[in-house]
């Protein structure tokens, strides 16, 4: 078991280097919570709707914001104030793959302005440096943080072996804007502490049929050792209450998490 995935959370957070990091380990303590919610609905009303709902048992935010049809700046300002009313954090798993400078427009401006609400994005490594350089230049002035795109939980991925062995060199040699990475694991025998989160989790199902593949909480959390689950369909993809989903993968989460640092 790595050293860092037996201490707390607040034990990370106090002495973090990442601002970003340090706040979201701490409310990760203070909620007792380490579920992300990926919010993949299209319309503004039922984002707003069931971040409301969801909030009090999340510690990040997932969003999607380009798949929101009606999307306009007061959604942003909403969705702002329910993270100021519940405590979390917002990441905008926008999955920049581009080079450096087209990645800074993307991200300061257009219709989103990504940079100027969310606390966390995210990137693949395959342009190489200059899309973490190019977001950098934007993101780290605002005290933004971003996670780099390790490994991905679908079937096929071709993020593995020396890919996903230079995106880890990438991230230390970044450190002080990289906090973190998308990843089915954590990674053994890095420099920094780097918040691992996962996707493709899920209590009832295995797949989705597109590729998509689910792992249990206690897999992620206690057996791979990653900081972070990100639940998606499992929490509002059901029919049964979203509260009372989110609050099932809180607690499975969370209950992971204790065996793991009690180990
Ligand atoms: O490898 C990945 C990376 C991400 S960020 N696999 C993923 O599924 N995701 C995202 O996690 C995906 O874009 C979606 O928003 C969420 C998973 O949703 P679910 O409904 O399958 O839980």
């Amino acid at each position: 078991m790595s050293d860092i995935a037996l201490k707390t959370y607040t034990e990370r957070a106090n002495v973090h280097p990442n601002a970003v990091a340090k706040k979201l380990l701490r409310l990760m303590d203070e909620k007792k919570s380490n579920l992300s919610v990926a919010v993949d609905l299209t319309k503004k009303n039922q984002v707003l709707e069931l971040v409301d709902k969801i909030g009090p048992s999340i510690c990040l935010l997932k969003t999607h914001i380009d798949i929101v049809e009606d999307f306009d700046a007061d959604m942003v300002q909403q969705l702002v104030a329910l993270a100021e009313k519940h405590k979390f954090l917002i990441f905008e798993d926008r999955k920049f793959a581009d080079i450096g400078n087209t990645v800074k427009l993307q991200y300061s401006a257009g219709v989103y302005k990504i940079a100027s609400w969310a606390d966390i994005t995210n990137c693949h490594t395959v342009p190489g440096e200059g899309i973490i350089s190019g977001l950098k230049e934007v993101g780290l002035p605002l005290g933004r943080g971003l996670l780099l795109l390790a490994e991905m939980s679908s079937k096929g991925t071709l993020a593995t072996g020396s890919y996903t062995q230079a995106t880890l060199e990438l991230a230390e040699k970044h450190n002080d804007f990289c906090m973190g990475f998308i990843a089915r694991r954590r990674f053994p025998g890095l420099k920094s502490d780097f918040i691992h989160m996962t996707p493709g989790v899920g209590l009832d199902v295995k797949g989705d049929g597109l590729g998509q593949q689910y792992r249990t909480p206690e897999e992620v959390i206690c057996e791979s050792q990653s900081d972070i689950i990100i639940v998606g369909r499992g929490v509002y993809g059901s029919g049964r209450d979203a509260a009372q989903e989110a609050e099932r993968y809180r607690k499975a989460g969370w209950e992971a998490y204790q065996r793991r640092i009690s180990k």
